[in-house]
Parts: C-alpha cells; structure tokens; sequence
C-alpha cells in the first residue's frame, strides 16, 4: 500500500508555546506510523514577514530544529529540514501566486490578526504567506497536515489552489486535507483566553514556553485569568476555566467528563495546581532531550542536511511537473 505523505512547519519567531505542543508537534510525533511517510521543516521564510534580527533567526532556527525532535521527531524516519534550504518551495510559490485570487488572501483571519498587531509593517510577504505555505504542502503531495484550528483555514486555501491547478493544467497535486487534535487545536492564552495562545505574546505570562522551568510553569498557572464561579465546569463562556481544563485533558489523556468529575467541589487552585503538574510531567522529558541534541553541534547540522537532500529531491520532481504543465518547460 503507498504511504500516506504528511507534511507540516513551525516559524522559529521564538519558542514553542504549551499551543503550539499541543496543538501540532505532539500530533508530529504520533503520525510517524509505518504507513505514513513524515516531512518535517522549521519554516524561516515565513518567520521573515514580521521584523527580525538576523543572528536571532539563525539561532532561534537551529534551537526550534532540536526541540523538534527532542518532541520525538525522528529524523531517522522522517526529513527534518530547514524550510530555506529547500529553494524550490519559493520557486513554486511564485506559480501558486498566479492561481490564487487577492479575494481569497483578504480573507484570511491570521492576515487580519497580525496586520493588527504589527501595523507598522504591513508587508506583502505578510499577506501573499498562505501561497507560500501551499507550495510548502503541494510541493510534497502531502494527503495530511496536522495544525493547530488557527491555521486550517490556510490549509483549506493550499485545497483550492491545488484544485483550481489541477483542473486549468491536468492533475499535479495531491489535495491535502488538515488533521487537528481531539484537544487542544486551539489552546487560549493565560492572561487573555479569549485568544490563542501564541509565542510572540508581549507578555511572557500569557504563554507557557516549552523550555519554562516547572516553578515558572507553576506560577505562570496560579495567574491564570479564570472567572468567579464557584464550579469547575466546561461550559459556553468560562474561556479560562475551559481552556485549563482542556490543557488538563490533553496532557492526561482524559476525557472532559472525567476531568470535570476530577475537580468536583474543587476551587481553581486546585485545578490550577493539577494542570501545572500534568504539563510539568509532559514536558521535562522534552527539555532534557532538548539540551543533549543541541550540544551535539556536529549532529544536528548533518541531520538537517541530510534533511533538505531528502526533501529537495522530491520537491525537484514536482517542482519539473508543474513548470512543465503551465508550460515553462
Ligand atoms: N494556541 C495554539 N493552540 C493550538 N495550536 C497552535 N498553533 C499555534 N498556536 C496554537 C499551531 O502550532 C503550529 C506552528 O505554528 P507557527 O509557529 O508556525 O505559527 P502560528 O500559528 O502563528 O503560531 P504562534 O505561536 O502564534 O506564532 P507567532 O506568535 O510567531 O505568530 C501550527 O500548526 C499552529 O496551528
């Protein structure tokens, strides 16, 4: 039976966040089954459409690149890759532009959310990203892409595009659909849980970042913003409460009606207090794995190598298909 493809990227713009775990990475980890065949990449073009400090990128990509796989990707298995290494995503970026509508760019809601937040620079990569992301998915012939709810609505865009190709110049590309988690596709910020959780949040309590010492981790959780009820409950409205509870669920495994019974005649300290422990348990293993890999200077360096070889070498073939189809070759 042929392998199913699944491609997916993080932008280096900073550290995980506990959303970003949850959300996407801990879903890289599990889709490295036997009938699937995992391409993984720290997304650097895309980190460029907000401002950044060059020697920052360069460190903060090479970091990201050993968190992920101190995450449990395994490179062994499956190409772990640095986004730019791979010249030919940009190239067919530039084909996709042209199959892509403005309308459907002004539609997008993270274009919206992050020219709000850095409107002092507004730029075109900002807004033209979500083709660039369809080359990052199109190019592999990804059937999956496992994301967090934020970026759905990008992978559904990446869908038309390869639709609307494949029917102007024959069949090129594989339709891919997104995969999200049954907890946690969106997990809420700290001190805002009206919205996402996110790395780049100028305030360091509204997010837990994967690398965060467990004493940090616990009082960044005894702040939390909750409401005054005085139930523990999944219910419409109580976004702190929800949001505890589903990060609760996501790093124990169970279910809402179990955590819920977990927390009966409970106040949020309790809660708050179990919730740190349980991402605590989650992610020290992380962290210790993190260090030891990027010590290994020589290592990681091969494994990205290697890496872009293994994806520039399937890019290429599809790269050829789609300049030949539009007629360039
Ligand atoms: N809060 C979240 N809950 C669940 N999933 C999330 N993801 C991001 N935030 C949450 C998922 O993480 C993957 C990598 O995201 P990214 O870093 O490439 O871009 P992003 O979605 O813009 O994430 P951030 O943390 O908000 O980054 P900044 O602050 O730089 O913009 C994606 O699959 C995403 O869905």
């Amino acid at each position: 039976m042929e392998k199913k493809i699944i491609l997916s990227g993080i932008k280096p713009t900073g550290i995980p966040t506990l959303g970003n775990y949850i959300g996407a990475l801990r879903n890289w980890r599990l889709m490295q089954q036997d009938d699937n065949y995992c391409y993984y990449m720290v997304a650097d073009l895309h980190a460029l459409t907000v401002r950044n400090v060059p020697e920052e990128l360069r460190q903060q990509t090479r970091s990201m690149a050993a968190l992920l796989m101190a995450c449990g990707i395994d490179p062994e298995r499956s190409p772990l890759f640095i986004q730019s290494h791979v010249h030919q995503h940009a190239e067919l970026s530039w084909l996709l532009g042209c199959t892509t509508y403005m309308g459907e760019l002004n539609r997008m809601t993270q274009f919206k959310d992050k020219s709000a937040k850095h409107a002092d620079n507004i730029n075109a990569g900002l807004y033209t990203y979500p083709v660039l992301m369809a080359a990052d998915i199109l190019i592999y012939g990804a059937h999956q892409v496992p994301v967090g709810d934020d970026q759905k609505q990008h992978v559904e865009l990446a869908r038309n595009i390869a639709i609307r190709f494949n029917n102007a110049f024959g069949e090129t590309f594989v339709v891919p659909e997104p995969v999200m988690p049954k907890f946690g596709a969106r997990i809420m910020g700290l001190q805002d849980p009206e919205h996402k959780m996110s790395k780049t949040d100028t305030n360091p309590n509204g997010y837990i970042s994967l690398l965060d010492d467990p004493a940090v981790i616990t009082k960044k959780f005894k702040k939390a913003v909750t409401d005054c009820e005085p139930t523990i409950a999944y219910a419409e409205g109580r976004y702190g409460c929800n949001n505890l509870l589903t990060i609760y669920c996501a790093c124990t495994g169970k279910t809402m009606d179990e955590a819920v019974k977990d927390f009966e005649g409970c106040g949020y300290g309790r809660l708050k207090g179990a919730v740190a422990e349980a991402v605590i348990a989650e992610i020290e293993p992380v962290q210790r794995e993190y260090r030891r890999i990027l010590d290994d200077r020589e290592y990681l360096d091969g494994v990205l190598k290697k890496g872009a070889e293994q994806a520039a070498e399937r890019a290429q073939k599809t790269l050829d298909l789609a300049f030949s189809r539009v007629g360039l070759r």
